[in-house]
């Protein structure tokens, strides 16, 4: 599919700010799960959604899936530390709970799964409501192993709702490989609940982009659900301080040469959208932005414990 030069820059802007505020972040907190390697799979899902469509995204990617529908950096940057002045106002974590007033599913609970059946639900209120907002429900290959996401799917196909399942296929869950921990593969339950099953290159951001615009007008004019499988790998550590003692250092060594940023920036200049140095200042803008918002939010105050919780013991004490 051709796209326009604006689309395609938006795309690259989407993959560096993706990759910007996760080094930012995981500079501050080793636990923070970082996503090196998989900025094009996240890119691509994300990226064109309207804000009136439910999307409940796997959770490495979250915060990108918020900003991609409109959501507000600075704002997100004071969820991801737990400040006040986050859209939760510190209730939940920015970085697995995005703003439900942008269509965001958090992770409220932290288990992987449920979102998708949520999403599912948004999917079925979309179309009792005769509109054409469409359901997107991410996870890893890890999480496909869950009921949940047999479950949602399963529903999906049989009320044919308007839904887009994406796998973030990045081979370990955890230190659990895909082939200890999947059977089969995961683009063949799409055929197998009824729905078409795509699988993609993760690591090229217009095959996942592609994908999902098919399988986005499918499901808003009435064609039901598909099941895309993302092929990528998570170069990143399981978080930023894991030790990664249970895989070959030449494995990810040979995965970050196929690096999707440098893939795509290459793509970019040797077809002429934009030269070496304007992406270069681009880099250099969208730096500044993130290390700003991270700056001025880690000034900001943390809640006050005796306001969050509306029926704890501390709710007459609270202001
Ligand atoms: C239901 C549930 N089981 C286990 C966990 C603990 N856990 C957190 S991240 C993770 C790995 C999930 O793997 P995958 O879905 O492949 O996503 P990835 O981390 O590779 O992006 C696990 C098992 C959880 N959060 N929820």
């Amino acid at each position: 599919m051709s796209r326009s030069n604006r689309t395609l820059l938006e795309l690259y802007e989407l993959m560096m700010l993706t990759r910007t505020l996760d080094e930012v972040l995981g500079k501050h907190d080793g636990h923070w799960h970082g996503l090196e390697g998989e900025e094009a799979m996240i890119a691509g899902i994300y990226h064109g959604l309207r804000k009136s469509d439910v999307v409940a995204p796997h959770y490495r990617g979250a915060v990108s899936a918020a900003l991609a529908k409109g959501a507000d950096l600075r704002t997100i940057m004071a969820g991801c530390l737990g400040r006040s002045t986050s859209y939760h106002a510190g209730r939940h974590r920015s970085d697995i709970c995005g703003p439900p007033e942008y269509g965001l599913i958090g992770l409220y609970a932290g288990s992987l799964g449920p979102p998708l059946g949520y999403a599912a639900g948004g999917a079925l209120a979309s179309k009792l409501d005769r509109r054409d907002d469409v359901a997107v429900g991410v996870f890893g290959d890890g999480t496909s192993s869950r009921g949940d996401c047999h479950e949602a799917m399963n529903m999906a196909a049989v009320l044919n709702l308007p839904m887009v399942f994406v796998c973030q296929n990045n081979q370990i869950a955890i230190s659990t490989e895909l082939k200890a921990g999947v059977g089969g593969r995961i683009v063949d339950r799409g055929p197998a609940t009824g729905m078409p099953g795509v699988r993609v290159d993760g690591n090229d951001v217009l095959a996942v982009k592609d994908a999902m615009d098919e399988a986005v007008a499918r499901a808003r004019t009435g064609g039901g659900p598909t099941l895309i499988e993302c092929q990528s790998y998570r170069v990143a550590g399981h978080f930023y301080s894991d030790a990664e003692d249970y895989r070959d250092p030449h494995e990810i060594e040979r995965w970050r040469e196929k690096d999707p940023v440098t893939r795509f920036r290459r793509l970019l200049v040797e077809q002429g959208v934009e030269t070496a140095d304007l992406l270069a200042r681009t880099d250099a803008r969208i730096g500044k932005d993130v290390q700003g918002a991270f700056d001025a939010a880690l000034q900001d105050p943390v809640p006050d414990p005796r306001g969050l919780d509306p029926g704890s013991v501390y709710a007459e004490a609270a202001p």
